[in-house]
């Protein structure tokens, strides 16, 4: 065979080995799956504190964790029937793709490029962010029209990489990139010192800044500067193709974010269920209908307020508030109180 011969020979047996896995997904094939399984496989990243992180039991807890939980309850009537699989950025949309996982909340930005050719379908929006710019407050830097020339620690794979060379290119700056794969390792390599700024979303400076500053030094000896440099809307990303399974996610999510709007929480559910509200009545499955719609389980949106709250409970233990992160939350508030998270109704 000639050498040419050989090479198309191996492209197409790579072709087969991957078909059915990459490439979209056949209707019902990721639902079926999970039904089949009994629990959802979620793709997170590899350890952000407040949004994807395993506590001191290797129990997965965080916002985006929970939007995973909402699926699982939604499916299942059990936030615990899932399995975690983190991933790197460069390793996340890969593992959509050959249904390795069966959804993704690794903190990926919803665009055009990964919605379309890249065989995914982002199903909303659990995070409104932005990218920031970390830095030791010792740099003496105040803003990021400061940073010519500097030497900056960044994730491959990402939006991050990209928004920071068209920042820096707008604004006739250099800057010399540190590109590290691993979450941890870029940013052991910023607090050595190995790069003067660490630039990602907004969200996971605040994480880093909160969770991961190596003794003596503590958070006040950081900076996030002022300039939010992109826009970052994180949400759940599925595999194209597999309309059902799509759904059920979008609207897990939405579920939440509606029940906060009726004031449905994890501590009222039961007594809600006495609710004369015919909103409230339809949401939490006393009237029936979207259940069925949905193909699930008429308590569907009960069990997720009940086992992992609703979108305001999960903010604020996770990240906002109650947590050691104290994100406010500014964009991520309801539509009715000034922010943009916005669930369409559940009728
Ligand atoms: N939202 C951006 C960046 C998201 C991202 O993956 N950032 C990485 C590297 S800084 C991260 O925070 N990973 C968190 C983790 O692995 O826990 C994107 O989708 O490209």
């Amino acid at each position: 065979m000639g050498k040419e011969m050989r090479l198309m020979a191996g492209l197409a047996a790579a072709a087969i080995a991957t078909a059915g896995t990459h490439g979209p997904a056949e209707a019902g094939q990721v639902l079926d799956a999970v039904k089949a399984r009994g629990s959802l496989i979620c793709g997170t990243g590899t350890g952000t504190a407040g949004y994807m992180m395993p506590d001191s039991q290797g129990k997965w807890k965080g916002l985006s964790v929970d939007v995973c939980r909402a699926v699982a309850a939604a499916l299942f009537g059990d936030a615990e029937k899932v399995k975690y699989t983190p991933l790197t950025s460069q390793q996340r949309f890969t593992a959509v793709q050959s249904g390795e996982v069966d959804m993704l909340v690794a903190n990926a930005t919803w665009t055009l490029t990964r919605d379309t050719a890249l065989g995914l379908d982002f199903t909303g929006v659990y995070y409104y962010d932005g990218q920031g710019f970390l830095v030791p407050k010792k740099l003496g830097v105040k803003s990021a029209k400061e940073l010519n020339g500097a030497t900056i620690c960044v994730a491959p794979g990402t939006t991050t990489e990209l928004n920071l060379a068209d920042y820096f290119r707008a604004n006739g700056m250099t800057f010399k990139p540190v590109v590290i794969e691993k979450v941890d390792e870029i940013r052991a390599a910023f607090f050595s010192g190995r790069c003067d700024v660490y630039t990602t979303d907004a969200s996971s400076l605040a994480a880093t800044r909160a969770a991961n500053v190596p003794p003596p030094r503590t958070f006040d000896d950081f900076l996030i500067l002022p300039e939010i440099i992109s826009k970052e809307p994180l949400g759940p990303a599925v595999r194209q193709g597999d309309n059902q399974f799509a759904d059920i996610v979008r609207w897990a999510l939405f579920a939440m974010i509606e029940a906060e709007e009726y004031g449905i929480t994890s501590k009222n559910v039961d007594e809600m269920l006495k609710s004369e509200n015919p909103a409230i009545k339809r949401i939490l499955g006393v009237t029936p209908g979207m259940g069925k719609a949905l193909g699930v389980d008429e308590k569907w949106v009960y069990n997720i307020v009940k086992q992992v709250g609703n979108y305001g409970e999960s903010f604020e233990r996770n990240v906002g508030k109650d947590s050691p992160l104290k994100i406010d939350r500014g964009l991520n508030r309801l539509w009715s109180q000034g922010g943009i998270q916005y669930a369409p109704p559940i009728r």
